[in-house]
């Protein structure tokens, strides 16, 4: 199996090198794909200089339309690109553990998706403030509920996927721009019938660098729910229909 790992990042300088040898050193055989968005902190030099040295770190340099969602669309069309069988999305900031790594990558042979959660038994999102714990709470009640999704944790940004499910998610028409990509994804996935496992993660606040999330990308994820709700799901691609360049 080729695994990828894609990190969608917007100035992450403190965190990335680091994060990226901790990735290697628990998953050795996997690929990573850096997706940023041009960071003024140069979060995508120090990519490029990591690349140089390591023929499985690879950067995609984006200079316009910035976004959370576009980026890991594109990401995980340049792991197919590339011949992933397995792409795993995880925020840049520690918040998700690089050690469940070699978990996900294990169970995702035997299911189509595999989602970090919060919520199942064994997770725990106790590390951030009282009011990120509340909002998180009651965004997945909302997803729940509007989405008619059957999971624990809607909002993880901390997911893997089999190709095929990739490949049959029409990822090119998605809409989300920024960090409801996550929401959108799974509903497709369920839409069209996958399995999703999900495991216990712990959640750890992030220790260097700031939140991007702001209480725009709050509202304008309640908005796109409701979008979502309301949208037709995508048809499932025909076998061996050819993907989608990056
Ligand atoms: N490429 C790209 N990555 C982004 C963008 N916004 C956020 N990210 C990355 O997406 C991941 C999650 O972003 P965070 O700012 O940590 O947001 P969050 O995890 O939802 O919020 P916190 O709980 O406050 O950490 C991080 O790796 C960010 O660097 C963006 O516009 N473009
Ligand atoms: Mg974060």
């Amino acid at each position: 199996m080729k695994p990828f790992v894609m990190l969608p990042t917007y100035n992450e300088s403190e965190n990335i090198a680091l994060l990226i040898e901790q990735i290697l050193r628990v998953c050795p055989s996997c690929q990573i794909v850096v997706v940023d968005d041009d960071s003024p902190d140069g979060t995508w030099r120090i990519v490029e200089e990591i690349r140089e040295r390591d023929s499985r770190v690879h950067l995609v340099h984006r200079k316009s339309n910035r976004g959370r969602g576009i980026s890991g669309i594109k990401g995980f069309l340049y792991a197919l690109d590339h011949g992933a069988d397995a792409v795993l999305e995880m925020d840049a900031d520690f918040s998700h553990d690089p050690s469940y790594l070699p978990h996900f990558f294990s169970s995702i042979q035997e299911y189509d998706v595999v989602s970090g959660s919060r919520f199942v038994q064994g997770g725990r999102d106790a590390d951030r403030g009282w009011l990120r714990q509340r909002i998180t709470y009651f965004a997945n009640l909302y997803i729940r509920i509007v989405l008619r999704i059957q999971l624990t944790d809607c909002s993880s940004g901390f997911r893997c996927y089999r190709r095929e499910v990739l490949q049959n998610l029409n990822l090119p028409s998605m809409v989300s721009i920024g960090p409801s990509i996550v929401q959108e994804m799974l509903l497709r996935a369920c839409q069209l019938g996958y399995d999703v496992l999900e495991i216990p993660i712990e959640f750890r606040d992030r220790q260097r660098g700031k939140t991007k999330l702001t209480y725009r990308h709050l509202i304008n994820g309640f908005r796109m729910v409701l979008k979502l709700r309301f949208s037709k799901p995508r048809k499932k691609l025909k076998e061996g229909s050819p993907e989608v360049p990056v």
